[in-house]
């Protein structure tokens, strides 16, 4: 359970740095997988969500080992996510991202899903799994403070500097809760190796799925899920069912 501190700290500054969270064996295993997933899908990997300049990305990824559901029904990211969007919450999507070498560009500011805050509060949290250390040449994310609290988002497209922007460093094995309303994003890669992070992006049961899980996962996967992973990942939400296929199908994403 994250203490009274951690939380505050969620609360006000809007993320939370988790040093050493991940073991050894299971960082060496997901840097592992995700390396083979990338040798797999070449340039389809990424397909699910989207491609990006400047980046490797995997979507997808609880479909694509067993130890990819593990990490998404992990308690104490739980307790994180469940304290800044509510007990009603289930993953949205898992996904990897690693900046390229060399990568000049920063990624634009930005709120996952382009989200704001409404009425009943806040409604997406992300979890950040450095699997390399994160460094102030490498393409370490920067966020902004607070500004999860400001209700509105950052210019579209801007890459420039904001006032009160914080880079988050750390080393490999590193998990950063944060809550995904605040700006944030990836910063340019001026070395000669890539950074890798996965992102466990979570929403709140009202809103859809980012990655239809029910849908894209194959039976044998569902079928290995424990109970906790089935209700994170919404496998017995008929509401989920009804907000979630329709925007996986319209993406084309459905398997
Ligand atoms: O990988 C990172 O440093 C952050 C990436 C990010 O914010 C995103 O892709 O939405």
């Amino acid at each position: 359970m994250p203490g009274e501190s951690e939380r505050r700290q969620l609360d006000e500054l809007g993320y939370l740095v988790l040093p050493g969270f991940v073991p050894s064996p299971m960082l060496a295993e997901l840097r592992e997988r995700v390396e083979m997933l990338w040798a797999q899908e070449g340039s389809e990997a990424g397909s699910e969500f989207r491609h990006e300049p400047g980046a490797r990305r995997l979507a997808n990824l609880v479909d694509k080992g067993a130890i990819f559901a593990d990490i998404v029904a992990m308690p104490e990211i739980l307790e994180c996510i469940e304290h800044v969007i509510g007990p009603g919450y289930k993953l949205s999507s898992l996904n990897a991202r690693s900046t390229n070498p060399n990568n000049a560009e920063s990624q634009p500011w930005h709120a996952d899903s382009g989200a704001i805050a409404d009425e009943r509060g806040y409604w997406v949290c992300n979890s950040l799994w450095m699997l390399d250390d994160f460094t102030p040449e490498n393409g370490a994310t920067r966020m902004v403070p607070r500004s999860h609290t400001w209700r509105r988002l950052p210019e579209a497209g801007n890459t420039g500097s904001l006032p009160g922007e914080e880079l988050v460093t750390g080393e490999a094995g590193t998990v950063v809760v944060m809550n995904a309303h605040m700006w944030h994003g990836g910063t340019a890669n001026r070395t000669g190796r890539c950074r890798r992070a996965l992102h466990a992006f979570y929403t709140r049961n009202d809103k859809p799925q980012q990655q239809y899980q029910k849908g894209l996962l194959r039976p044998e996967t569902i079928a290995a899920l424990t109970p906790l992973q089935r209700r994170v990942l919404a496998i017995d939400d008929a509401e989920n069912d009804r907000l979630s296929a329709a925007t996986t199908r319209m993406s084309g994403f459905l398997k």
